[in-house]
């Protein structure tokens, strides 16, 4: 490898042979790097690293021939580049109807903030029965479900797209169990619910769900990639 030189966040730069193989979406880009020899690889929070000085030794300034007869050789520091290639997964995290009534909209947005996520979505909407039914399309046959769209489509939820390594797994633990007198006290069903049919919160349970769920929620304008200043404090 001769240099690599850094680019800002256009989500939309070039295609690569590197790309093919990370099964991501488009909209969770946030950077890319290209490789001055026809190879481009596109990557995410390019932020976690410390600034490119750090990553690439090697000035991408210099032609091929001179860095050849200097026989420079660019010093990239593995951890930084494969973190920073981590499979990033967006859920979607909704405040229902009872959460919005009772005042509970800062505290849910809070412990997804406090445990260090991105926040990519936001708004208050009332939900068409139609589009609550898709969303639970797969419960369709429980008893239960009649009452689900009516409890969904009460009154106005808060949508939220949330982005992170690992974020759908972590975003369950952070809600609890389905049933709040089951879930474990420090998550947001066990410290602020009762009941499971006004358990105040919904989360994806898988990251094809996060992802079918965001699009279903919003439109890809609505959305906003956007690299936290905090990041390289969160990730090393
Ligand atoms: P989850 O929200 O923890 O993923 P699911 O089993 O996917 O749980 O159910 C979706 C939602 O349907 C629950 O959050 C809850 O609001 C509602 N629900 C699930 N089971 C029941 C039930 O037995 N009675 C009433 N509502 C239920
Ligand atoms: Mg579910």
């Amino acid at each position: 490898m001769e240099a690599l030189a850094v680019f800002g966040g256009n989500p939309r730069v070039s295609t690569s042979s590197l790309q093919s193989a990370s099964a991501t979406s488009k909209r969770s880009w946030s950077g890319s790097l290209s490789y001055t020899h026809n190879l481009t690889l596109r990557t995410r929070h390019l932020s976690a690293f410390h600034g490119s000085s750090s990553l690439f030794s090697c000035s991408p300034t210099l032609s091929h021939a001179k860095r050849r007869a200097r026989k420079i050789r660019p010093n990239i520091f593995l951890p930084h580049l494969i973190a920073s290639m981590e499979d990033v997964e967006e859920t979607y995290i909704m405040v229902k109807p009872d959460g919005v009534q009772r005042g509970l909209v800062g505290e849910i947005i809070s412990r997804f903030e406090k445990k260090g996520f991105k926040l990519t979505g936001l708004k208050l909407f009332q939900c068409p029965k139609e589009l609550a039914e898709e969303h639970y399309k797969d419960l369709q046959a429980k008893p239960f479900f009649p009452k689900l769209i009516q409890y969904i489509t009460s009154g106005p939820v808060v949508c939220m797209a949330w982005e992170g390594v690992g974020v759908v797994a972590s975003a369950r633990k952070l809600i609890g169990a389905t049933n709040p007198l089951q879930a474990e006290p420090g998550t947001i069903r066990g410290d602020l619910a009762v009941q499971t049919g006004r358990n105040v919160v919904h989360g994806s349970d898988s990251p094809e769900n996060g992802k079918r769920e965001v699009a279903l929620w919003f439109k890809e304008g609505d959305l906003c990639h956007w690299t936290p200043v905090q990041q390289p404090w969160l990730r090393e």
